[in-house]
């Protein structure tokens, strides 16, 4: 069912670019675009009315309220699984660790006697993060978004979801528990690409929301558009395409632990990629043989991990050596990689395009879907070999304080009026020469 792509033999080009070689879903969001902008467009003229006639279309209920009541993040809290919330918690606190050791401190250079440049990083202001509904409620995504945002310092959080009609038009449950885990307490009932439009422009009202300085989270084709048709008013942290997973393995590696974490993450999605790159034929057999009787065991068979498996954009591929296997999962740059190999540690450090590596057999995605302490948030589609995935990074900016004396601007001058001149700006040059009345020193 999974195909094959053999790039053993002197198939792999020396150099240029290997990306073409291994497909990807198509995942084509400017056509989106042109969808969301009049749903976008609705919800910043008449505001709350759009959500209410948003979630009537789209999710079939008739809200009241945009806005969740806070008792209704506590009685989900009180309902739920003791189970569910035991491993809340254990997540949201591995989570906590890993992220709160990402924080950053301000960092001053003195540049010359009396002149400095701090970088003081500072959060942003005001957040809006989007949980989806239907498919894919996961109150994990919760946790990755609120946890970096919180250990970044970001003072005010919002989140939406969209309502939901077996829940009386509440966000899913879980997903309100695991707010009221978090401490956010500034919950919408809202979708898609109207509560992107919800946090980017704000909405009057009672039930109003303010407008947020960035929105995160994960979310459908409407989602990522919606965040497209945003960027430069909203900072977005990124288009979010279908979840991957690539396996980079040698005969060393155990067929079942591969095929299973295979479909663990085709089971997000029909669109999800699974990839496994092997340098053993036998293990190329062994995987195939053994996806069989796992897929016939698991749940979401027909509807994603049978198309997922099955597409375009999953395959085994064959090659001649680690060593190219390397080559191969740089090129790709998936969301998440896993090393399955002999010194598995070594050949990790090596890689050097990944959302997230998974290292030896104890480490399967699932683990950091959940429970690892790193982040879930990672970049799809490619974009791992210029992006990273979701930090407490993401929601600080670095500025730069630049304070000089008289005596260190004096030492300075005549070079900055010299690049002045050089660019044709003479006004820049006249900014020194103003303070220096008489001429700029060294001129
Ligand atoms: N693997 C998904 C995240 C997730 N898995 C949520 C389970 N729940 C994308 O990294
Ligand atoms: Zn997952």
């Amino acid at each position: 069912m999974i195909s094959r792509i053999d790039l053993r033999g002197d198939t792999l080009p020396e150099g240029g670019d290997l990306r073409d070689l291994l497909p990807r879903a198509e995942f084509d969001v400017e056509a989106a675009l042109e969808k969301v902008r009049p749903l976008c467009e609705d919800v910043r003229h008449r505001g709350t009315a759009a959500l209410i006639d948003a979630a009537e279309k789209f999710d079939g209920v008739t809200l009241e309220r945009v806005r969740v009541p806070e008792k209704a993040l506590i009685d989900a809290l009180e309902a739920l699984d003791p189970a569910v919330r035991a491993a809340l918690e254990e997540s949201i606190r591995r989570a906590r660790l890993v992220h709160r050791a990402q924080r950053r401190s301000s960092h001053t250079t003195q540049v010359v006697p009396g002149g400095t440049v701090t970088e003081k990083w500072v959060p942003v202001g005001r957040v809006g993060l989007y949980a989806p509904g239907g498919r894919s409620v996961y109150p994990s995504s919760v946790i990755m978004n609120v946890v970096p945002a919180q250990e970044a310092g970001v003072e005010s959080i919002a989140l939406a979801s969209p309502a939901q009609k077996e829940f009386g038009g509440l966000p899913h449950p879980t997903i309100l528990a695991a707010c009221a885990l978090l401490g956010i307490d500034e919950v919408y009932a809202a979708g898609g690409a109207s509560a992107v439009a919800m946090f980017a422009y704000g909405t009057a009202g009672p039930d109003g929301c303010a407008p947020a300085n960035m929105v995160t989270g994960p979310g459908n084709i409407w989602v990522a558009a919606a965040k497209r048709y945003f960027t430069g008013r909203i900072g977005i942290d990124a288009e979010a395409g279908p979840t991957e997973i690539a396996v980079l393995a040698d005969a060393t590696a155990d067929p079942v632990h591969v095929a299973a974490d295979l479909i663990s993450q085709a089971e997000h999605d029909p669109l999800a990629a699974a990839v496994l790159v092997t340098d053993s034929a036998e293990l190329a057999d062994a995987v195939e043989k053994e996806l069989e009787p796992q897929i016939a065991a698991t749940k979401h068979i027909e509807d994603r991990v049978v198309p997922a498996l099955s597409g375009r954009q999953s395959a085994i591929v064959l090659v001649d050596s680690v060593e190219d296997g390397l080559r191969v999962v740089d090129a790709y740059g998936a969301e998440h990689l896993e090393i399955q190999t002999a010194d598995a540690a070594a050949v990790a450090a090596r890689v050097r395009n990944a959302g997230a590596i998974f290292v030896g057999p104890y480490a399967p995605v699932s683990l950091g879907d959940y429970c690892a302490g790193s982040n879930h948030v990672l970049p799809t589609g490619g974009c791992a070999c210029h992006s990273s995935g979701l930090s407490v990074q993401s929601f600080l900016r670095g500025i730069h304080i630049v304070d000089y004396s008289e005596e260190a601007l004096a030492e300075v001058a005549h070079h900055v009026v010299t690049l002045a001149e050089a660019e044709d700006l003479p006004a820049h040059g006249a900014a020194l020469k103003a303070r220096f009345a008489w001429k700029v020193p060294g001129k």
